[in-house]
């Protein structure tokens, strides 16, 4: 494995295969001469990676930066064989259990179609193994470049990306001082695995109290939450939509679930 703080030699044999710069445990490398990679090596969740990258002013590797990495050698020459990184990749919202269609792409909010000519996948994934505690989130091996899905709290090394198409980092494109949110359908009531999601409910809360705090979340990262006026339970929706665990007692209580999106 190459990483940049190790030894100088490799530098000095290797100066056209290794395009990076040192600052911890951080490699940047240039792919494909459009896309600029800083690939953190640590032990982070997935909310923890799509975290470091927009606080970086950068977004968790999106689908076309996953293509340009596969396009050449670039990124593997950098980090070297046998490491596992987070990807933008998500089925939080619904469950795909082993089908390959309908991956959510953090980024951007588009979707995986199993028909597209860069299959994304291992062979065998997804495969939901841990099924009854979902996996709901994706990683690629750095020896192979296709994709996993595991469990979102797994802990693998972070993969953000900048392109020279982007006028302003992607973390930062959403922000608008004119933010209105929309009433949206609940698809589940159950999740075991709630993504990124963060219950910021307090005995006194109101829904003009819970949309301010999802306002607050820094970069304009909530896409929404969601409310119930009888629990005083605002659960907040961090970097992308996810079906979450929302308690009842009652009938009446499951009835006063709201959920609400940034148009
Ligand atoms: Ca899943
Ligand atoms: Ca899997």
């Amino acid at each position: 494995m190459i990483r940049c703080k190790k030894p100088l030699f490799l530098l000095l044999l290797l100066p056209t295969l290794i395009k990076c710069s040192v600052a911890g445990d951080l490699i940047s490398v240039r792919v494909q001469d459009s896309f600029n990679l800083s690939a953190y090596f640590g032990s982070y969740t997935l909310c923890e990676a799509v975290k470091l990258c927009h606080d970086m002013g950068q977004g968790i590797l999106s689908r076309d930066a996953l293509s340009a990495i596969r396009a050449g050698s670039e990124f593997r020459d950098a980090v070297g064989n046998g490491h596992n990184w987070w990807i933008g990749l998500v089925d939080a919202l619904n469950e795909r259990n082993t089908s390959r269609d309908g991956w959510m792409w953090i980024e951007d909010g588009t979707y995986t179609n199993a028909t597209e000519g860069d299959p994304i996948f291992f062979s065998k994934e997804p495969d939901n193994r841990k099924g009854s505690n979902g996996e709901d989130c994706a990683a690629i091996d750095s020896s192979y470049i296709y994709a996993f899905d595991d469990i979102c709290v797994s802990k693998y090394n972070a993969l953000c990306y900048t392109s020279d198409g982007d006028t302003v980092p992607p973390a930062l494109i959403s922000g608008s001082i004119f933010v209105s949110f929309t009433k949206a359908l609940i698809l589940t009531y159950s999740q075991l695995h709630p993504g990124c999601s963060i219950d910021v409910s307090l005995p006194n809360m109101t829904l003009l109290a819970c949309l301010g705090k999802c306002l607050a979340i820094p970069h304009s990262d909530c896409v929404g939450l969601y409310w119930n006026s009888a629990r005083r339970q605002c659960i907040l929706l961090p970097y992308f939509d996810a079906a979450v665990q929302l308690d009842y007692g009652t009938n009446e209580e499951k009835l006063l679930w709201e959920k609400f999106l940034k148009k």
